[in-house]
């Protein structure tokens, strides 16, 4: 028999910046290879340490090919094959049930960014959730604080194509590990510096990406608006500012002054840990360098004042007019650039949803399943594209609310996540090469179609199949919730952005990605255009003062270490995405166990050795972790890897179980990193 084989193009769907185009090679309906396309001019055909092994997730012994329902106690996974007609009939009996006796807002529909095309992030699971009025959901754990902080500033959260960062010459990488986290950037970053171009990497930790960089400052926590004022200020007494660019598109300047005039490097020395010489050396090689950029991501926001340290940020390339340049100014995520030429009000139809209904924030996940108050109590849940009880803070409260025997959970997943192991039903996912969908970039400015290289794998389905499902169980007619997937496609694409022109859905179809058709040499404030009220970028802010908050730039409220604790931060790993990928072998083993580093004077002081292990306490729970003595951590600080480590020291624990749902100052997300900790030797066994 002759084989047929196929190759077929389509994009990654983690939640990731890089959004890598990639080619599957598929003979009599099997996927046997999957590469990065090599044509794709970002992605530039590499694939990073977890997607180059995709195929191990699609064809996982432990993935999920038809519905299970729970039979053993929640959490202990243990479950039994059912039908998708039985799981919907119930599910379906439930929730009606639910939404006669306490009201539809007993619902809560939980999701994140799981898979970030467009359709299985948002569309018809927001119409149908909508128009039942089931509880609304605020997703501000990534990426919303540092938005809302920049528009303070700027009126959006826009920055430059991080493309034209070849063309910088002062590259500031702050609070982001870009080599581990942001990849297909650092070829970008290494030509520039080619060209001539310094990499500052601004970094509590000493991570892979300060380790490549020319100059690391290793800051204290949450102290970076400390350094940007004392920046401000030498810039100012130095008079390294661009005064025609801040008369002509600045407001607040004299007050600007005024306010930095006592953050000088040395009150700054002592807050951020800095020198007063280094703080004086980076303000003016900032400052006197053209084209200068900012880079940050996720590493400032996951603070209490993560906001306010974005809005203090984006005042920088206002005053020294780094705008101007091509290459200059600030260059953070591209999601909400996208977001705003794509029609994504289209797909979810927010007109469905009615105004009264509760919003609830992603982030209080434990907090409200346990709150018995909450009018109505969350009697259901609805998880899908995200595994809270690995990502969101508090993780041993959620696990306790997930526990209620009159709550009703269902997940969504490819696996039976840390989450889906408390679920009464757990439907089976397809994987990314398995459905349709378009993918924007938050990392750059192409724009991908993933087409289906495979038949769903057992009898998963993808998010908008089961919302089609849910509905049609539920006894709804309306013709918007079953909408097909290319017609919800074609309604991203309809939308009269000069961006989008000549981008159809056939043309994504054949060419697997397009450029959105913005001027290579895009300048976003190069000359004025804040997206502000005045259309001035606000180096004061009457709206900020208007909602009781300073409106100038400062430190925000900075949460330190009492007498010995230590703050720990939690971040990304080289081979998990998150919290996916923990179950595949070859990525736990990479992983290895779980563990924490210390600063070897805190090591000292705490009779540890490297290899020792940890018991990592505070008053929300404990956890034990293999300590390594590590220089990439100063004092006072450690770091412990984010993910599902889970079972690797049998406790079956992630770092979240010690992080707070602490609120960022404003924009609604998590102060996952002022998270304050105890450690100690651990004494006595696992079990
Ligand atoms: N301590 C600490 N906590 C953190 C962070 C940190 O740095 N430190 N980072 C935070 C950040 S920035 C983020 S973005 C979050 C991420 O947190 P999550 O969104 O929970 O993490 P992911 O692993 O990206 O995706 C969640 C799930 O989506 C599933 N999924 C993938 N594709 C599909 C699909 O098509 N359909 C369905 N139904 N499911 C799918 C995956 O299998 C996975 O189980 O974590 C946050 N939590
Ligand atoms: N391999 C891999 N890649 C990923 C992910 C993954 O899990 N694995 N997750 C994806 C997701 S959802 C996201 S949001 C992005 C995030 O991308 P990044 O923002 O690059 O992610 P992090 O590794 O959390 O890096 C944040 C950095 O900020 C530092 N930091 C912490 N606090 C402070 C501070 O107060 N000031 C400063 N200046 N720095 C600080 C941390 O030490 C850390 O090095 O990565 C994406 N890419
Ligand atoms: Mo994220």
């Amino acid at each position: 028999m002759s084989e047929t084989l196929s190759i077929v193009r389509g994009a990654c769907g983690h939640d990731c910046p890089d959004t890598c185009s990639w080619l599957v090679e598929v003979a009599n309906g099997r996927a046997n290879r999957l590469y990065g396309n090599p044509n794709h001019p970002f992605t530039r055909g590499t694939l990073c340490a977890k997607v180059n092994h995709y195929l191990e997730r699609v064809y996982h012994p432990g993935r999920l090919k038809y519905p299970l329902k729970r039979v053993g106690n929640k959490g202990a996974g243990q479950f039994e094959r059912t039908t998708w007609q039985e799981a919907l009939a119930a599910i379906a009996e439930n929730w009606l049930q639910i939404i006669e006796e306490s009201g539809a807002e007993a619902i809560l529909p939980y999701s994140s960014a799981g898979n970030q095309g467009m359709i299985q992030t948002a569309s018809l699971d927001r119409r149908l959730f909508g128009i039942l009025g089931c509880t609304k959901l605020e997703r501000n754990i990534c990426g919303e604080v540092a938005h809302e902080g920049l528009a303070a500033t700027q009126g959006n959260g826009f920055g430059i194509d991080p493309e034209e960062l070849i063309h910088s010459r002062f590259i500031v990488l702050w609070g982001t590990n870009t080599i581990v986290t942001n990849l297909h950037l650092w070829p970008v970053i290494t030509e520039a510096r080619s060209r001539g171009a310094k990499i500052v990497v601004v970094d509590p930790i000493r991570t892979r990406t300060a380790e490549q960089a020319d100059w690391h400052l290793a800051i204290r926590p949450a102290s970076d608006a400390a350094l940007i004022l004392a920046m401000m200020h030498v810039i100012i007494r130095d008079d390294l500012v661009d005064h025609d660019y801040v008369r002509q598109y600045a407001q607040g300047y004299e007050e600007l002054v005024e306010r930095v005039r006592d953050n000088s490097p040395v009150t700054a020395a002592a807050i951020t840990g800095l020198s007063p010489e280094v703080i004086e050396q980076f303000a003016r090689a900032y400052a006197t360098t053209q084209p200068a950029v900012l880079r940050p991501l996720i590493g400032m926001e996951h603070h209490r004042n993560g906001a306010m340290m974005f809005r203090t940020l984006a005042c920088l390339p206002v005053l020294t007019g780094a705008w101007r340049h091509r290459g200059g100014g600030l260059a953070r995520s591209t999601g909400a650039l996208q977001s705003s030429v794509l029609n994504g009000a289209g797909l979810q139809m927010p007109e469905c949803t009615r105004a009264d209904v509760r919003t609830l924030n992603m982030r209080d996940l434990g907090r409200d399943l346990c709150n018995s108050e909450l009018s109505p109590q969350i009697r259901s849940l609805c998880v899908y594209n995200c595994n809270p009880v690995v990502s969101i803070p508090n993780q041993q409260a959620i696990i306790k609310g997930l526990r209620r025997d009159d709550l009703f959970t269902v997940v969504h997943d490819l696996v039976v996540t840390e989450t889906a192991r408390y679920a009464d039903y757990v439907l089976p996912a397809t994987s990314q090469i398995e459905s349709l969908d378009i993918v924007p970039a938050w990392g750059h400015h192409y724009l991908a179609m993933n087409r289906p290289a495979i038949e769903p794998v057992g009898e998963s389905v993808s998010n908008t199949e089961l919302f089609r499902r849910l509905a049609v169980a539920l006894g709804r007619t309306e013709p918007y919730l079953f909408e097909s997937d290319k017609a919800l496609i074609r309604t991203a694409l309809k939308s009269n952005h000069p961006w989008l022109a000549n981008i159809t859905f056939e043309r994504l179809w054949e060419e697997g990605y397009v450029r959105l058709n913005e001027d290579r040499d895009w300048r976003p404030f190069a000359s004025g255009g804040f997206k502000t009220r005045s259309g001035k970028a606000q180096l004061y802010s009457k709206k900020m003062e208007d909602q009781g908050l300073d409106p100038l730039p400062n430190c925000g409220e900075i949460r330190r270490a009492t007498a010995g604790e230590l703050q720990l931060i939690t971040g990304k790993t080289l081979h998990f995405l998150n919290s996916s990928y923990a179950h595949v072998e070859r990525h736990r083993k990479r992983e290895g166990r779980l563990f924490i580093e210390l600063n070897s004077q805190d090591a000292i002081d705490r009779g540890l050795a490297d290899g020792a292990l940890a018991l990592i306490s505070n008053n929300q729970g404990s956890i034990v972790a293999e300590c390594r003595v590590s220089i990439r951590v100063q004092q006072g600080v450690t770091w412990m890897p984010f993910g599902g480590f889970g079972d690797a020291l049998d406790n079956a624990c992630s770092v979240n179980t010690l992080t707070p749902e602490e609120p960022t100052d404003w924009g609604g997300g998590s102060g996952f990193y002022d998270t304050f900790v105890n450690v100690s030797k651990f004494i006595g066994a696992i079990n």
